[in-house]
């Protein structure tokens, strides 16, 4: 049999999909020959473009091959060809964003479409024998269905005894029983997790059994049988192999591409997330049909970890986990440290991490991690369940900055019960956090199947309809757009605020912080002497000072100061004072250090808590400021 992975897989992702189910085959004792024809197509478009267009939206590109498949070229379902969609107000934001994909070509984007593409599905039909095959398995993730559905619609028709296989998220729950209902090409969608259904399937099919498999769905003349209400997630995920990654690189090396590139691989400790199977973030579909958390043990992770490090020379390794275990930090990052290799591994994390995790996670070779923020209002990241708050989100970028590790995130908005109010200080904590790593996007709340607001759009007075593109993917006739939809648009009753005008404001705030950030200019860092701080600052800011200012902190502002390091009350900061400098220190004058230290943007405050926001690291560009306005704390006191 076969597994294929179509455009617009992204060439330097590789499918960690592939890279398992490949075993799972094998260990039913079938011999998979996986093609990577993704990295074909990247070959005719190079790298570089393909890239840039498989990156850049997870849905847009599956234009180029519905035009050829249900577009005037091929079924003429859709009135989708690139003068159709010229013609077509509703097509203007897939227009534009194809034209930016392409960096900004009309042509481009025909060539693609016309040329490219049907030439492509051509040569992928002549180099492979597919007649070979008792099945031919396609992996739809990302926008990989348009492609996947066009080339197996060719290979069924050549072929007519190769049993067509769908799997991954875009075919799981009902959205792959729509493509069972609308595609007779394809045979069998397999839901969700598939190591268990699909060499049973597997065996089905090579003994022409055709009995029902729980998790797939399937066509039996004219009967459709849904498999997609008792699909059987792995239980034990220490019974997951190793990935094999062997066919990718080689994939890789005959196409040219592996000097041009880093090498990046995906392994994965856990499936689910602990901490949605109990407050589910209201945005969230990530974990598609099965959000039931389950681990790998701390030693399996560290073996599979070594193993792909061992087995392709390759140290960067990401991990496909939604979240880390907690368990992980006493367990597999001590292991990880001790082998003392120069690893590079990126995690998503909860981003209510203390210093000391941060720490163990850059010992252990986690130099990449992507928090959950989402917002710097805890009042949002209430809305969101996300559990944690806006000062813990800026601790986190603080502790991130000083120890090395870059955090990437988003800061998302839109979110249902969300108002202009919520968004009137964002503007200036962008300024405030000038000096840490800004977040990748700043962007508008996808409403996503799975998740809570697609679940229960009432409990949040939302109204969803998928969004408007998928006419221009999927032909309405065939299949219902409701069913197929991973992303809907959502109006919500009595919002008549428009997010866009009311952000406007931030996104000018980010894009500035995005710039300096880039450029490496901004600094906001301090310097510890005997008793006393020393804050270098140049951030932007309403201050009467040059292009940095250089405050002093005297001894018992500097305790404060460094105290806050971490949030802490007024209360426990008195204590600490108290017990550090007796009990006559005044509330009063602690206060007051406080508000000045706020009025400075030096710190940050919610809700009585205090963190600071200078941080211990000396900027490489900016190690003597030239340019500077002294003043110290006293001053600043006496000016008030
Ligand atoms: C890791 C991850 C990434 C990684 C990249 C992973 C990679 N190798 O490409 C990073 C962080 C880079 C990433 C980026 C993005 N991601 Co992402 N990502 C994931 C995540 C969390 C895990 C994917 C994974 O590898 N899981 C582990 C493997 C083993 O599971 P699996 O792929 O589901 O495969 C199993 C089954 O589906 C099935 N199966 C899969 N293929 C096949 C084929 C056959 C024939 C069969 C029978 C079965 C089968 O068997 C497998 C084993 O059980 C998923 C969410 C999730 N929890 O699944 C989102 C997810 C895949 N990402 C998604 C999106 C949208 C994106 C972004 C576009 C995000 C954005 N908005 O910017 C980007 C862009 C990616 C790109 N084009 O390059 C969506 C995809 C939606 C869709 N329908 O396609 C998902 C589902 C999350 C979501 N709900 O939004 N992502
Ligand atoms: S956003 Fe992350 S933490 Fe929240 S439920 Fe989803 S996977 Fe879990």
């Amino acid at each position: 049999m076969a597994l294929v992975c179509m455009p617009w897989g992204s060439v330097l992702k590789p499918s960690l999909a592939l890279a398992l189910l490949k075993h799972s085959i094998k260990k039913a004792g079938y011999s998979p020959d996986l093609h990577y024809l993704n990295i074909a197509f990247a070959q005719r478009l190079g790298l570089r473009l393909y890239e840039h267009i498989a990156e850049r939206s997870f849905l847009h590109p599956e234009w180029f091959f519905s035009q050829s498949l249900f577009g005037p070229s091929g079924l003429a379902e859709i009135r989708n060809s690139w003068q159709d969609l010229l013609q077509q107000p509703g097509a203007l934001e897939l227009v534009e964003m194809l034209r930016e994909m392409t960096g900004g070509s009309d042509e481009t984007c025909r060539t693609i479409a016309q040329e490219h593409v049907p030439s492509f599905i051509s040569d992928s039909l002549q180099h492979v024998d597919w007649g070979q095959y008792m099945a031919v398995g396609f992996t739809t993730t990302f926008a990989q269905s348009l492609s996947s559905l066009l080339l197996a619609r060719h290979i069924k028709e050549k072929h007519p005894h190769i049993k067509i296989i769908f799997g991954g998220a875009s075919v799981d729950s009902e959205m792959g029983v729509e493509f069972i209902k609308g595609f007779p090409w394809v045979d069998y969608v397999v839901h969700g997790e598939a190591e268990n259904s699909f060499p049973q399937l597997l065996k089905n099919i090579d003994h022409g059994c055709t009995e029902e498999v729980p998790g797939v769905s399937m066509r039996r003349g004219e009967e459709i049988f849904r498999g997609d209400l008792d699909c059987r997630p792995l239980a034990d995920m220490n019974d997951s192999p190793f990935p094999d990654y062997s066919d990718y690189i080689a994939a890789l090396e005959q196409a040219g591409f592996r000097r041009k590139m880093e090498l990046r691989l995906y392994f994965e400790s856990s499936r689910g997330c602990w901490w949605g199977q109990k407050h589910q973030c209201s945005f969230c579909g990530l974990n598609g049909s099965s959000i039931e958390y389950r681990r790998k043990e701390p030693d399996r992770v560290f073996q599979e970890i070594k193993h792909l490090a061992e087995a392709y020379h390759c140290l960067t390794l990401s991990a496909t986990d939604n979240i880390f275990a907690q368990e992980y930090f006493s367990h597999l990052l001590p292991q990880l440290r001790e082998m003392d290799i120069d690893l590079n591994l990126f995690y998503e994390v909860k981003a209510n991490l203390k210093r000391k995790q941060l720490t163990m996670l850059h010992d252990a070779g986690v130099l990449d991690i992507q928090p959950g923020i989402e917002s710097f209002n805890s009042r949002i990241l209430e809305l969101a369940n996300k559990g944690v708050t806006a000062i813990q989100n800026i601790q986190l970028l603080k502790w991130c900055h000083e120890i090395g590790i870059t955090p990437i995130y988003n800061v998302l908005y839109g979110f249902p019960g969300e108002t202009r109010q919520d968004y009137e200080g964002l503007p200036r904590i962008f300024r405030q956090l000038a000096h840490l790593q800004p977040p990748a996007n700043l962007q508008q709340v996808l409403f996503e199947r799975f998740s809570p607001y697609y679940l229960d759009p009432g409990r949040f007075a939302l109204a969803l309809t998928p969004l408007e593109l998928y006419q221009f993917i999927f032909p309405g006739s065939r299949v219902c757009l409701d069913k197929v939809a991973y992303y809907f648009h959502g109006t919500q009753e009595g919002q008549h605020d428009d997010a866009q005008d009311y952000m406007q404001a931030s996104l000018e705030a980010w894009q500035s912080w995005e710039k300096q950030w880039r450029e490496q200019s901004t600094f906001c860092y301090y310097e510890k002497g005997p008793n006393f701080l020393t804050i270098h600052d140049n951030r932007p800011g309403d201050f009467p000072s040059a292009a940095c200012r250089t405050i002093h902190l005297d001894e018992r502002v500097s305790a404060v100061y460094l105290f806050c390091d971490e949030a802490h009350s007024l209360k426990a900061i008195l204590e600490m004072m108290r017990a550090r400098f007796g009990l006559g220190q005044s509330e009063s004058d602690v206060q007051l250090w406080l508000d000045q230290l706020l009025k400075q943007d030096l710190m940050f405050c919610e809700q009585d808590r205090y963190l600071s926001l200078a941080v211990r690291t000396r900027p490489r560009r900016y190690a003597s400021p030239l340019a500077s306005e002294q003043a110290t704390f006293q001053n600043l006191l006496i000016a008030q």
